[in-house]
């Protein structure tokens, strides 16, 4: 079979909620992946942030196989000696006092929310059913029901309604407009760092800090959504660490198993993840053992390997070097660490056919909100990587 035989199967067969580059990958490693004709492609998207640590990471594969081979599953109605050493090294690598596991990142997020309105209740005192959690314009943290209910997207609201109450939003990066929205049942403030499918929008500079008094200053939790920000992708290890903040609680996920698996997480202190008894809330896989052996590995692969470093580095070069191309398409080149966002003037004509003209010349990158090429590789990548990555870059950037 060939590329079109697996598209026309994946369009016949599959809901169509993507519009995917028609590049079908059969095999990947490092910051390279190879289509099924063979062709080779540099990913910089990395799984929109789940693969920092390069594809199919050895020793992350390793862990994989290994912990298959012992126990993948034993539900939380039993022990398994992965997640306690799992909740043991997350908190001491980040500094938080308490771990919720779960799956994906929107189950992260709903688990976040849940905390927040529950501490609200049991600890703050709101009132019962009163909760309101303030969240930002062009936020993005999923696509459960209750996520897309504070979406400012329309599309990923239209037709899935009635939506969830308690959620107000604010002007991303306006900090007086989050001290104007809160009121005395506010429990949350819930925000990315850096915008990721906003479009990489990086607040102004002490934006996240002044957001963080005002939560401070009225006993409101400051939530940072670093799903996909986090473990390294900006540059430090989270991107609250830029404005030398440190947030109630954060979501973490993606590149917590390096892709192997779906594992994410909410951490915090005790006072709000305390909140949670016996029986308030669980998942099926959440803190499997199969999942906690992977993001133990992927863990100890970001730290071993400098990566946090070396995404500050190089995405400062990267960044530097895209800013040099003298492009009539770029309206901005901005970002921090290897999280970067290129926006193409209105004119341009939408970043999807640069990123149609990337893909022919061998690099895979995604387009967001339009007018938004983002180019956020794994933190693996080498200097020569980015150089040859740039001579076609800036061959698509001066095309007609
Ligand atoms: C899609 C992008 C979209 C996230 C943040 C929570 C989640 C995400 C900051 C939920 C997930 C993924 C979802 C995927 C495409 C991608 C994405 F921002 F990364 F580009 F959509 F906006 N918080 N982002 O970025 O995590 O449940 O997916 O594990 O839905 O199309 P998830």
């Amino acid at each position: 079979m060939n590329t079109q035989d697996y598209i026309a199967l994946e369009e016949k067969y599959g809901a169509h909620n993507y519009h995917p580059l028609d590049v079908v990958i059969e095999k990947a490693g490092g910051v390279w992946v190879y289509d099924v004709e063979g062709n080779k492609y540099l990913d910089c998207l990395a799984a929109y942030s789940a693969v920092n640590q390069g594809h199919c990471h050895p020793r992350i594969v390793n862990a994989l196989k290994e912990q298959a081979e012992k126990v993948t599953l034993t539900s939380r109605a039993f022990r398994n000696n992965q997640l306690p050493l799992l909740y043991k090294e997350l908190c001491e690598l980040t500094g938080f006092e308490m771990v919720l596991p779960m799956n994906s990142g929107a189950e992260a997020v709903e688990t976040a929310l849940k905390a927040a309105r529950k501490w609200g209740y049991k600890v703050k005192g709101v009132k019962e059913n009163k909760a309101e959690i303030i969240a930002c314009t062009n936020n993005f943290a999923g696509r459960t029901i209750t996520i897309i209910s504070f979406s400012t997207e329309e599309q990923y609201k239209d037709g899935f309604g009635p939506l969830t109450p308690g959620f107000k939003i604010v002007e991303y990066g306006n900090a007086e407009d989050l001290k104007n929205a809160i009121t005395e049942n506010t429990v949350a403030f819930i925000v990315e760092p850096i915008q990721g499918e906003g479009g990489v929008v990086v607040p102004p500079d002490g934006y996240l800090k002044e957001a963080y008094e005002i939560c401070k200053a009225n006993n409101v939790l400051f939530i940072a959504d670093e799903i996909q920000t986090g473990l390294g992708r900006t540059g430090k290890l989270f991107a609250f660490e830029h404005e030398g903040i440190k947030p109630d609680a954060i979501t973490i996920g993606k590149a917590l198993s390096g892709g192997l698996y779906p594992v994410s997480a909410v951490l915090s202190r005790k006072e709000v993840l305390g909140v949670f008894n016996p029986g308030d809330h669980g998942s099926t896989f959440g803190g499997n053992p199969l999942g906690a052996a992977v993001a133990r590995e992927a863990l100890k692969v970001l730290i071993d390997e400098d990566l946090i470093n070396k995404s500050d580095r190089l995405g400062k070069y990267f960044i530097n070097e895209l800013k040099k191309i003298d492009s009539p398409h770029v309206k901005e080149v901005r970002g921090k660490g290897l999280f970067i966002g290129v926006e193409l003037k209105d004119e341009a004509g939408g970043a999807r056919r640069f990123c149609e003209a990337l893909k022919e010349k061998g690099i895979l990158a995604k387009e967001t909100h339009e007018n938004v090429i983002r180019f956020a590789p794994p933190l693996i990548i080498k200097k020569e990587e980015i150089d040859w990555a740039l001579e076609h870059i800036r061959e698509v950037l001066t095309m007609a």
